[in-house]
């Protein structure tokens, strides 16, 4: 067979580039351990309301953390407990949220904290609230006939 001399150079070039890529992930994902950052946290879905933080849902001072508070939230067909929360302004806080029963959305309007809360996995997010105001929590993940009455909010107070 063949190949003309552009076509050697492009195959070299082409096998080449492929071998570069696969050995950069490889070393990143096998040596360094590097993974996608998503889903780390584990729970069982049937004991929500009895395993730490959720069992507590609301926002808690938090001491010697990288944030000042945990703001906990449980999301079920179809509500999110705690309904309302006051938010101190600037303070930094670490929502955690789950869900007990289906996939529900967790979106703050006019932030960008928006997640999606699956059954056995915790959602974080942290964020400073740094705008006072009210900020309405909507369910954007359709999980039944009451979807559109599931909501709360936070209000950030000075
Ligand atoms: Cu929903």
């Amino acid at each position: 067979m063949h190949l003309h001399k552009l076509e050697k150079i492009w195959l070299t070039f082409g096998i080449g580039a492929l071998i570069v890529f696969l050995s950069v992930i490889g070393v990143s994902a096998f040596y360094l351990g590097n993974k996608p950052p998503s889903c780390l946290t584990t729970i069982n879905p049937e004991k929500v309301d009895t395993t730490k933080p959720f069992n507590k849902p609301g926002l808690h001072k938090v001491e010697g953390k990288d944030w000042d508070y945990e703001l906990v939230f449980v999301a079920s067909a179809f509500f999110y407990d705690p309904g309302a929360v006051k938010v101190p302004l600037g303070a930094k806080v670490k929502v955690i949220a789950t869900t007990k029963d289906v996939i529900h959305g967790f979106e703050v309007a006019g932030t960008n904290i928006n997640m999606m809360l699956e059954p056995g996995y915790v959602s974080e997010y942290t964020t400073t609230f740094d705008k006072a105001g009210e900020f309405l929590i909507v369910c954007n993940e359709y999980c039944g006939a009451g979807h559109h009455l599931m909501s709360s909010k936070i209000e950030v107070v000075k």
